[in-house]
């Protein structure tokens, strides 16, 4: 039961359930090659939410700024390669948003512990804003706050559920958006987290 909530936004809810364990497996071995951390904004606030990505290219931020690059600045070794369950599922997504021909470089890993928040922002990095974001959630359930094209313009609030599937494109790829303090839970397969891994086409 597909949802197309907003021009361009297409929740499907539950599309990744199936694959919910070989997908965190997967997680599992990539942040153990370029484990999650905390990074900093240019700013120097230290961000709750910890990080970590795989493809050829991974999201960092630090008093350099916003970027991607091909290497993990904590250990200058190439992210690990992203795993063909991960491309392929968001290549489906996508596909079934009407963008047939979705190639992810980067994957951002996301990790909500208790209380973690992710503040309103907008998601400019990357080189094709015509190309959309996926982004799989697993584990905990997330009150997702869903703005406008101005930081004004108030937030609509979605719950992100284990196995949720969204693809952000068109005129909705370029939206504010963040995620409320994750509340309290012991998910079956997660535990006390939230796993979000977002797929983009970074350049
Ligand atoms: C999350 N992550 O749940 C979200 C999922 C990030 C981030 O925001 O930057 O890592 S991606 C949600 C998203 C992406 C692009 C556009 C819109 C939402 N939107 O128009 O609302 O950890
Ligand atoms: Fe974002």
């Amino acid at each position: 039961d597909e949802q197309a909530f907003a021009p361009g936004a297409l929740l499907l809810p539950g599309f990744a359930l199936s694959k919910a364990a070989a997908l965190l497996d997967t997680i599992t071995a990539v942040t153990a090659e370029a484990p999650l951390r905390q990074l900093h904004t240019p700013g120097g606030q230290l961000m709750q939410v910890a990080m970590s990505n795989c493809g050829d290219l991974g999201w960092v931020s630090d008093a350099r700024g916003y970027r991607y690059q091909a290497l993990d600045p904590n250990s200058d070794r190439h992210w690990p390669a992203m795993p063909a369950l991960i491309k392929d599922l968001a290549a489906e997504a996508a596909q079934r948003a009407g963008f047939a021909d979705f190639r992810p470089d980067a994957c951002l890993i996301n990790r909500y512990l208790p209380g973690n928040r992710l503040s309103l922002h907008q998601d400019l990095d990357e080189q094709d804003l015509s190309q959309p974001i996926v982004s799989i959630s697993l584990g905990l359930p997330a009150v997702f706050l869903f703005g406008g094209l101005t930081r004004a313009d108030k937030p609509a609030r979605l719950t992100l559920r284990h196995g949720d599937v969204l693809v952000w494109g068109g005129p909705s790829r370029l939206r504010f958006h963040g995620v409320l303090p994750l509340a309290d839970g012991d998910h079956p397969l997660l535990g006390r987290r939230r796993i979000n891994l977002t797929l983009r086409r970074a350049c």
